[in-house]
């Protein structure tokens, strides 16, 4: 491993801090991280990262510590939190099985592009290789999935791999970093004075923020030529910070914009310029038009395969401008006629003014009669169904209406997610948190109190599956125990829901193992000394609702759904997105 100081630019103008009694590594830890503006921790003790723990004893009024019940909970914790303040989430785990538990969710946070700070603690360097009691090469098995690692065995490593940490982690496209720091060097003192300078640049990383004028200018010619443009809006947007931006070229252009699952609340709803989801359940209109479009603007996303379906067939209509951080993402899966790196609010920024003003009415109404039949066929019913069990759909419909829109929904994995995402109407920015590129069922209640901590004004609620929830259920305990007044909705259906309707659709109604016996989730609730309630009937749900939402503690509120409810339209796998079925 590189020494990591040999390509810092250290920047005379960045002011450093300086401790002159020699700190131990452990404090020198905690110090970076206060450095750092850390004020949250969500982690697990063990005995290969006790030094550190000790440290933190004595910063508890400075750091606050959430002590999870799962390491796989602290990292999707990290994660929710992440996604809400933009600033990186930071997990604190022991060796061996602490390390290898938060693999899960360093991966999630890859490739959904969160900044994350892991810090394991690891055997002494001088039992490195002789499978020493809960050693682990972390920095191997992490290595694919992690921005960047390090393994810190001399005490003296410590502030500058900090800050290279943290500047990798929350810089070009965000993702999670990992330090190991052997038992070692947590104990010792360092041999020098600790100063702490903020890394602000490496020679052999460089993300570019600033557009180049002639990929902006071709762009803006492409978009000035089209006749029927159409914008697609990812993550990358909310990352960027870039909604205002995006507001005024949407407006501007009226370019129907479209986002993807991660970029939903990037644009409000409501917009009229707004079309709705991309994607295997997204709209019909959204997956439909791809094809009829003579331009694709891809915006801080990365067209994976849930969005382009069958890629042979998508979009073969159109010219492509992508727009993305990342040039790993240019020409990965859809070749660019016109690439533009850079952040999105910088390129954004520069092709305003090179835009111009246009009315697209005639372009915008195709959206809105493919709409028509979407909602008479599968939206009506939904939302508004006449009789049976309680539909998904109609639960996050009355929710968005008594949360004016403004709610941070943490969704979990399956048919609710995909309910979650369509129904929601989104009238504030970070206001769906989910786990899209790895799909990981049992994140959404870590990522729920992890938001409501990094955002404790704002109203969060998650919306679990009975599958999902047993995955990380044990994280009840942390909500207790840290008093954070998080909504939890567990839609119930008795099944593993998303997997049953790919067997009903696609293996002749083959239902293997995919029925649940569940056990009474409010009476777990009650055991973890929160407060909760059953819903079976229609009649019940608005003010089942009403004192979720008006609880001031935690509140769990499980819904029993139509159990054989199937979640249209959908592209099937594979397929081209103009194959989506409606029913
Ligand atoms: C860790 C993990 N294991 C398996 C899967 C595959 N999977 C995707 S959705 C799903 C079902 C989820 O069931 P539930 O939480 O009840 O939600 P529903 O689809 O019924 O809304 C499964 C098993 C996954 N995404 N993640």
């Amino acid at each position: 491993m590189k020494n990591p100081s040999s390509d810092i630019l250290t920047e005379k103008e960045i002011p450093a801090t300086a401790s002159a009694t020699p700190l131990s590594g452990s404090e020198a830890v905690i110090r970076s991280l206060l450095e750092e503006g850390v004020d949250t921790i969500f982690g697990y003790p063990g005995g290969a990262i006790m030094p550190v723990y000790d440290a933190l004893y004595h910063y508890q009024d400075q750091v606050n510590h959430i002590l999870v019940r799962h390491e796989q909970g602290a990292a999707h914790a990290a994660q929710g939190y992440a996604r809400i303040t933009g600033k990186p989430g930071i997990c604190l785990a022991t060796s061996g099985p602490g390390a290898t538990n938060l693999v899960t969710g360093i991966t999630d946070a890859m490739m959904d592009s969160t900044p994350l700070v892991c810090i394991t603690g690891q055997v002494f360097a001088s039992l490195l290789g002789t499978d020493a009691f809960q050693e682990a090469d972390v920095i191997g098995i992490t290595a694919p999935v992690t921005k960047w690692s390090y393994q810190i065995t001399d005490a003296d490593e410590i502030p500058e791999v900090f800050a290279k940490a943290f500047y990798i982690a929350n810089s070009g496209r965000p993702g999670p970093v990992l330090i190991d720091i052997t038992k070692n060097a947590q104990v010792a003192l360092m041999s020098k004075e600790f100063r702490y300078t903020k890394c602000k640049h490496i020679i052999s990383y460089r993300p570019r923020l600033q557009p180049k004028q002639e990929q902006v200018e071709l762009a803006a010619r492409l978009i000035n030529e089209a006749k029927k443009p159409y914008l697609f809006v990812g993550h990358g947007v909310l990352i960027a910070k870039a909604e205002e931006e995006l507001k005024a070229f949407v407006e501007k252009t009226e370019i129907p914009a479209a986002c993807t699952l991660l970029g939903l609340s990037a644009i409000s709803s409501d917009h009229p310029q707004y079309v709705g989801m991309l994607g295997m359940h997204g709209n019909y209109s959204t997956n439909k038009l791809i094809n009829e479009a003579d331009l694709v603007i891809g915006l801080g996303m990365r067209f994976d395969d849930r969005v382009t379906g069958n890629v042979a067939a998508f979009a073969t209509g159109a010219k492509v401008i992508h727009i993305d951080i990342d040039p790993s993402e240019i020409n990965k899966i859809i070749p660019a006629d016109a690439p533009v790196i850079g952040d999105a609010k910088a390129v954004l920024k520069a092709l305003l003014p090179l835009v111009e003003k246009r009315e697209r009415n005639d372009w915008l109404a195709e959206f809105k009669e493919l709409d028509k039949e979407e909602y008479e066929k599968v939206i009506k019913e939904d939302l508004f169904p006449e009789g049976g069990q309680i539909k998904m759909g109609e639960v996050i419909h009355r929710l968005s209406e008594k949360t004016a829109g403004k709610a941070a929904i943490v969704a979990d994995v399956g048919q609710h997610q995909m309910e979650a995402a369509r129904y929601y109407r989104f009238k504030q920015t970070d206001g769906y948190i989910t786990s899209g590129g790895s799909g990981t069922m049992g994140f959404a209640l870590p990522a729920a109190f992890g938001a409501k901590v990094g955002s404790p004004e704002r109203e969060v609620v998650a919306v679990i599956g009975d599958g999902c929830f047993q995955m990380t259920l044990q994280e009840l305990g942390t909500i207790w125990q840290s008093e954070l007044p998080v909504k939890i909705i567990i839609l119930n259906n008795n099944y593993l829901g998303m997997v049953r309707q790919w067997q009903q659709l696609f293996f002749d109604r083959r239902y293997s193992f995919v029925e649940l016996k569940n056990p009474d989730f409010i009476t777990i609730a009650k055991g973890f000394g929160i407060d909760g309630m059953k819903i079976t009937e229609r009649e019940e749900l608005d003010s089942a609702l009403d004192t979720l939402i008006s609880s001031k503690k935690a509140f769990l509120l499980e819904i029993l759904v139509e159990k054989e409810l199937n979640v249209f339209p959908m592209v099937p796998s594979g397929a081209p997105v103009s194959d989506i079925r409606l029913e």
